[in-house]
């Protein structure tokens, strides 16, 4: 392995429906770009419920799963894989705290501060972990490929 290789940590990345239907979109890749990070693939999915009862089941007990998925199956999302040095922890620290509204006040330059709203419209979602990444690249990436639009970006 070249130092390159090793240093291409994969994570997921998420537009979610209000930052589509805000057309955050083109903002939010300039910031992603001017980061450091490569988009290595992107695709926009239509998430279904029970598709994204799969993608957040960690939360299958919280008081506000139904009100997730209502949120994220209401319109179209962007799913990216990102890849840089330290991805997973880089892109949660640049996104912001989950809560929106106190983005604005703590991390004023994240992308939740940007673009979301409160605690459950916060514009943006991250892999919290390399294993949550592995998992959730191959749930957008390999299980939905019926979903159209992927690219896939050449390595540097
Ligand atoms: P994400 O998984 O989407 O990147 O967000 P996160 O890690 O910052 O937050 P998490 O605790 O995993 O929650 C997942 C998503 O559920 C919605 N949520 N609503 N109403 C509420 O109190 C509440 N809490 C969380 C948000 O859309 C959050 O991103
Ligand atoms: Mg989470």
């Amino acid at each position: 392995l070249t130092d390159a290789s090793l240093e291409r940590e994969k994570t997921l990345a998420m537009v979610k429906p209000d930052g589509v239907l805000g057309n955050y979109t083109d903002e939010i890749k300039r910031v992603i770009l001017e980061s450091g990070f490569n988009i290595f693939k992107e695709k926009i999915s239509q998430l279904d419920e029970e598709q994204t009862a799969t993608f957040y089941a960690e939360h299958s007990s919280k008081s506000f799963f139904s009100s997730l998925i209502k949120y994220m199956t209401s319109g179209p999302v962007l799913v990216m894989v990102l890849e840089k040095e330290n991805a997973v922890a880089d892109w949660r620290a640049l996104i912001g705290p989950t809560d929106a509204r106190k983005a604005k006040n703590t991390h004023p330059h994240s992308i939740r501060a940007m673009c979301g709203l409160d605690s459950e419209k916060n514009c943006v979602h991250g892999s919290d972990s390399l294993q949550s990444a592995q998992r959730e690249i191959s749930f957008f990436f390999n299980e939905m490929s019926s979903d159209e639009e992927v690219t896939t970006h050449d390595e540097l």
